[in-house]
């Protein structure tokens, strides 16, 4: 049973600070390790979508389904074929519209399957009666890109790898709402606007194959997970930005070590990385902690009472109208 026929839903961008890299199941999206993110909010334009994406699915009633991104026209790609084929397994729906526009800044070089695969659930999940259960969503999300399923929930969200062959077991939850930590801030700084040079799911694919560190990351990760949660329970901001760190350097470590090698971080990254460490050398610890997603921008999370110093910093190094402020976010909405 349907109960509307057109829905709009906004979903946001997430970063993780436990990085999603390697599949055991390429067309499931499903992850050789768990991964944890915060759901991010822009604070630059209250009531203004930033760093998110808005979808309108509309049912046709007959005919195909068809999808226009930024107003243009687009093929429905594998993915996106994939998530509905799985909402129609579960749930009948008929042929759809389906309309996205991307909130990020002009060319910020963060298009984020995440939000808008996220978006695309939560909208067409609107028009469905019975809803889809938790599960049904994440595992609909992921199908679309894996951590598109971190995109579901707000605060600091856990995707737990499973163990399930179909993926069942693959889903993301909240750990804690975005309120538990409200003095959190994340600093995006877009150091570049190019497409990566190694999309996500080559690149990991690279990774599983060819680097020899990597079986080592896949031993390091469920230690560091264990400890980041406690860290956040406690909101002990210096083990928290030290895993943080750690994580992301790793991540690139054995992005480096695939073969050919995988660099996406540009100089400037690397200056974001010296100046973090340099500001952090001081007696009184952390107060900033940097990561590094598959792309040069720069994530710095810092506590509220430090914002000025970190953010004087990055100045520094890059134009402010290049730092985008952000808090931890809410999950998806349905619009009116
Ligand atoms: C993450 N990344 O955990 C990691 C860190 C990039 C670096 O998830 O193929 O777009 O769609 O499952 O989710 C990017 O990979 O890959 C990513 P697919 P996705 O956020």
């Amino acid at each position: 049973m349907l109960k509307r026929t057109v829905a709009t839903a906004e979903a946001p961008v997430n970063i993780a600070l436990i990085k999603y890299w390697g599949k055991r199941d390429q067309y499931l999206n499903l992850p050789t390790n768990s991964s944890l993110s915060i759901t991010l909010d822009s604070e630059e334009a209250p009531g203004v979508a930033v760093l998110k994406t808005r979808t309108t699915v509309t049912l046709v009633g007959s005919g195909e389904d068809a999808f226009f991104l930024n107003e243009r026209k687009c093929d429905l790609g594998g993915r996106l074929l994939r998530v509905l084929a799985y909402i129609r397994s579960v749930r009948t729906l008929g042929p759809l519209r389906i309309e996205s526009v991307n909130y990020f800044p002009t060319s910020a070089g963060l298009a984020s399957s995440a939000a808008a695969y996220a978006a695309l659930v939560t909208a067409i999940n609107a028009l469905l009666e019975p809803p889809l259960s938790a599960q049904e969503k994440s595992v609909a999300a992921r199908l679309g890109s894996g951590s598109a399923c971190r995109s579901l929930h707000e605060g600091f969200v856990q995707w737990e790898m499973g163990s399930d062959v179909g993926g069942f077991d693959s889903v993301s939850t909240t750990l804690f709402g975005a309120e538990h930590w409200s003095e959190l801030r994340c600093l995006v700084v877009i150091l570049s606007d190019r497409p990566k040079e190694v999309p996500s799911a080559e690149g990991m694919q690279r990774t599983v194959m060819t680097s020899t560190l990597y079986p080592m990351r896949l031993k390091a990760v469920p230690c560091r997970l264990a400890e980041l949660t406690r860290a956040i329970g406690a909101r002990d901001f210096g083990a928290f930005a030290e895993l943080v760190m750690r994580d992301s350097n790793q991540f690139h470590a054995v992005c480096l070590d695939s073969f050919p090698p995988i660099s996406y971080l540009t100089d400037r990254s690397h200056e974001i990385i010296r100046a973090v460490h340099a500001l952090n050398g001081g007696a009184c610890g952390a107060i900033a902690a940097y990561t590094f997603d598959a792309g040069p921008n720069a994530f710095v999370l810092c506590e509220r009472q430090n914002l000025g110093r970190v953010e004087a910093i990055l100045k520094s190094i890059a134009p402010a109208s290049s730092i985008l402020q952000c808090r931890l976010g809410k999950g998806p909405r349905v619009m009116q």
